[in-house]
């Protein structure tokens, strides 16, 4: 099952990840991986380090002659900004001359990483908890992203809101109701035209509106987005253990992408205030298959993919550094004063959505190996074409009237 690790500060010479779990030949398309990277970089809003990177993974390790070999695939992002750094995060302990911050900005982990980790300035808490490490999941995703492809499962993403701010049209609506695409990479086709990853050119518009509003306030901003996986079989995760669950897994992955703070699958909260009969998806036989007349829980009923879509909305904070600061103390002096100003982004939602695709590809990666198994992709499409074939037949046979 695929695992991965991350490593890597966010002005340290790199970053870099190791996925284990991916099977062999498994075709690898570099292009492909840096073409999600470069996705990741985007959005109007984002602050003045996405000018100087322009992420490209390297790897390491695990592939030969374009294709997987079955063993841990590493790979390496450098980040160009580090030649700016060395001295400030020289791994060698006579070159540390950097002036220590002792100023945590409300709302980051600079406080809380140095209560944990016993640090003497704030500059270790803000190099590990910088949404910078994000690039390595995407490399990682992007793997995981290939490899569903290769069975017609697709990630897309959108950006909901952005400040509060929605389209008219609400394309949720049509996403529960079955209506609105045939794969998902069909959203992110459009959603990629976007400066802000938006669906709609009015509510662009206002976004872009309300931006340069945050950015004269010195001010930052959040949102919420849409991450959509179509053609997922029925049956991935499961109801008998706490921690087999798809939508448990799901949820953790987006809880753990930085500044998200709430996520949702299907109708999510706004479930609890309807009744059952206008929530629950109804099940019908259609075109030989059994489905459901819409989609409101997401593509997830106890805890197992349904067969229809995968939806997820999450919500991220605005960005904890701000141009116009708020208050905070200052731990030389426990005196109260003005937080510090950090180069960062304004917004990146846009980002966090294009993150979001890989962290749901890779859950998706994982619990789909978990069914299907296999040491090679051939081995892996085996289990999986003979899995759909039997499916109906099994329930037929199953409840057969007089069996
Ligand atoms: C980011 C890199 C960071 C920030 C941002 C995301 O670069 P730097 O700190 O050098 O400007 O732009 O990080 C944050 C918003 C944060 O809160 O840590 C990236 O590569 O996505």
């Amino acid at each position: 099952m695929i695992k991965y690790l991350t490593a890597g500060e966010s002005h340290g010479k790199g970053l870099t990840v190791i996925i284990s779990g991916v099977p062999s030949n498994l075709e690898i398309d570099l292009e492909y991986i840096n073409k999600e990277l470069k996705r990741r970089q985007g959005g109007y809003g984002r602050g003045l380090r996405m000018k100087i990177e322009s992420d490209t993974a390297e790897i390491l390790s695990g592939v030969r002659y374009g294709k997987t070999l079955g063993s841990p695939i590493s790979l390496f992002i450098k980040n160009k900004d580090w030649e700016n750094w060395t001295e400030i995060l020289s791994v060698d302990k006579t070159k540390n001359k950097a002036e220590k911050i002792s100023v945590p900005r409300p709302g980051h982990a600079d406080l809380v990483g140095i209560t944990k980790y016993n640090y003497d300035d704030i500059r270790n808490s803000i190099e590990r908890s910088s949404a910078r490490e994000t690039a390595a999941r995407v490399a990682a995703g992007s793997i995981a992203k290939m490899f569903l492809e290769k069975f017609n499962i697709h990630i897309g993403s959108f950006a909901e809101s952005i400040g509060g701010i929605y389209p008219d049209k609400n394309f949720l609506t049509d996403l529960f109701e079955n209506k609105f695409f045939s794969t998902a990479n069909t959203i992110s086709i459009k959603a990629d035209k976007s400066l802000v990853r938006v669906l709609n050119n009015k509510q662009e518009e206002k976004i872009i509106k309300k931006i340069k509003t945050a950015k004269k306030r010195g001010d930052t901003l959040g949102g919420t987005f849409v991450v959509v996986a179509t053609g997922v079989p029925v049956g991935l995760g499961s109801f008998v253990h706490y921690d087999t669950k798809l939508d448990a897994d799901i949820a953790h992955a987006f809880m753990s992408i930085n500044a998200v703070k709430g996520v949702e699958i299907g109708t999510g909260f706004s479930c609890a205030e309807i009744f059952g009969s206008q929530s629950h998806d109804e099940i019908i036989f259609h075109n030989g298959s059994i489905t459901r007349k819409t989609n409101r829980a997401g593509g997830i009923e106890g805890g197992i993919s349904t067969g229809l879509p995968i939806i997820v909305r999450a919500a991220m904070k605005p960005i904890a550094t701000l141009m116009s600061p708020v208050s905070t103390i200052d731990l030389s002096t426990m005196k109260e004063i003005k937080a510090r100003r950090e180069r960062s982004d304004f917004v990146a939602v846009p980002a966090c959505a294009v993150i979001g695709e890989s962290m749901l590809a890779l859950v998706l990666a994982n619990k789909f190996l978990e069914k299907f198994g296999g040491d090679s992709i051939e081995e892996t499409k085996d289990n999986y074409n003979l899995y759909v074939k039997k499916i109906y037949e099994r329930i037929k046979k199953n409840f057969k009237k007089g069996k």
